[in-house]
């Protein structure tokens, strides 16, 4: 097998999509003659329509990023005690429940999707639960009629993290509309972003103006401060980002749609790699991330070195989400009452590798053939990829 040729720049794990820039530089103009630059300006309240419409519901407050906005939504809803999260999500999740003194419960994931495992859920529950904080992590849903059943049963309120899912959608209603509160971020990495911006979805109405005091320092009115709040307004420049690339959402997905099954139809049949198994028909994925396990035993190679060896054809993976949370210092002192089996394992195998909507059907290949090198090398055979095996991963 020939050694593959490295990439002349490099490929990063993402890539942020814009929309023409003669687009974004007209919408600059009407910024620079209203002057009107931040503060629920005219573009933020259009943004702001428009998303109500995306999502089929006015119960949205923006921000400044998705972490202020989790944090806000966590102290808007007065969540206090404790609250049962995943341990392999961003480290955000977790940082937005420590700034509202709350502790964490780090409880396992199941193995397919890596969301919250309801029935760990349910047994990590103690008198001072007051909520769940499940994270759509991939944009992979969580088990959202599980986690509505059991939030119900304790009388718990029920959170998402919906960093990832923009997008998705679960029996042809946005993902927004399953749990108490969802949080979106914007951020320039994501499928779709507003350079840095963050967006909270509710089903409870009167928990908007609380956000919109709680996101401008508490002010009611000029003379009015009625709580203590703090700065984590969006602004002009991040909504007009967001407006413009609304109209852009749908292809940007169907672009990562067939990446994701260009990786697979490649790399299902190649020993000890493996990908969640393709979305549920009532499911309407956005295709965010490319997340792979590496078995090391079965694909000669451990997850790391794999990554490393991915590096010096120029390629970035990423080992989204390596280490556990709980691993993390700042977290290492937070008990845990489970063992964190399934995430442990799922950490020490996971690599994210490269989707965006800039990558060519002829980049994926070329990473696809190094992944296939790597493998044949370390195993000095060639992968049996027979047409049967191929067929069939294909259809899986
Ligand atoms: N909850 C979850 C589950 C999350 O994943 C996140 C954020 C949050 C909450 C918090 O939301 P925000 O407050 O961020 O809105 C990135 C992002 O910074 C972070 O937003 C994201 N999750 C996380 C999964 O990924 P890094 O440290 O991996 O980013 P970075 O700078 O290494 O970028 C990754 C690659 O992307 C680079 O190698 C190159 C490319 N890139 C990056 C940027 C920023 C570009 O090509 N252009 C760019 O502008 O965290």
């Amino acid at each position: 097998m020939k050694t593959p040729t490295p990439f002349t720049s490099p490929i990063y794990v993402t890539k942020p999509f814009l929309p023409p820039l003669q687009d974004f530089c007209k919408g600059l103009e009407g910024i620079w003659d209203s002057g009107w630059l931040t503060n629920n300006g005219p573009i933020h309240e259009r943004f702001l329509k428009r998303l109500s419409e995306h999502f089929q519901t006015s119960n949205l407050c923006l921000f400044t990023n998705g972490t202020l906005a989790l944090q806000i939504g966590i102290q808007g809803m007065g969540i206090s005690g404790e609250v049962i999260t995943t341990p392999f999500t961003f480290v955000a999740t977790t940082h937005a429940l420590f700034w509202n003194k709350v502790r964490p419960v780090f409880c396992d994931i199941e193995p397919d999707y890596f969301t919250l495992d309801p029935q760990k859920v349910e047994e990590a529950i103690t008198p001072w639960t007051t909520a769940i904080l499940g994270v759509h992590v991939f944009g992979n849903p969580c088990n959202l009629d599980k986690l509505a059943a059991i939030a119900r049963r304790h009388n718990l309120r029920l959170l998402y993290d919906a960093a990832h899912a923009f997008g998705v959608k679960v029996a042809d209603k946005p993902i927004a509309h399953f749990g108490d509160l969802s949080m979106f971020s914007f951020h320039a990495t994501k499928l779709y972003h507003s350079f840095e911006g963050g967006l909270l979805s509710f089903q409870d109405a009167g928990l908007k103006t609380l956000f919109d005091y709680l996101k401008n320092f508490g002010f009611k009115n000029q003379v009015e401060v009625v709580m203590p709040g703090t700065n984590a307004k969006m602004n002009e420049i991040q909504a007009l980002m967001g407006l413009l690339m609304l109209d852009y959402l749908e292809r940007l997905i169907e672009k990562r749609k067939s990446i994701l099954l260009h990786y697979r139809q490649r790399l299902l049949a190649v020993p000890g790699l493996r990908f969640s198994p393709l979305p549920g028909a009532n499911i309407k994925a956005n295709y965010a991330y490319v997340p792979v396990e590496v078995d090391a035993e079965e694909f000669g190679m451990s997850r790391d070195d794999l990554y490393g060896k991915l590096k010096e054809f120029n390629v970035f993976t990423r080992r989204y989400f390596y280490p556990l949370i709980c691993d993390f210092a700042c977290y290492k002192a937070v008990p845990l009452t489970d063992p964190l089996t399934v995430a442990r394992g799922v950490a020490s195998r996971i690599l994210n590798l490269p989707i965006y909507d800039s990558l060519d059907s002829e980049s994926v290949d070329r990473i696809c053939d190094m992944i296939e090198y790597l493998h044949f090398k370390s195993r000095r055979r060639v992968p049996e990829i027979t047409d049967e095996a191929a067929a069939a991963a294909q259809l899986q």
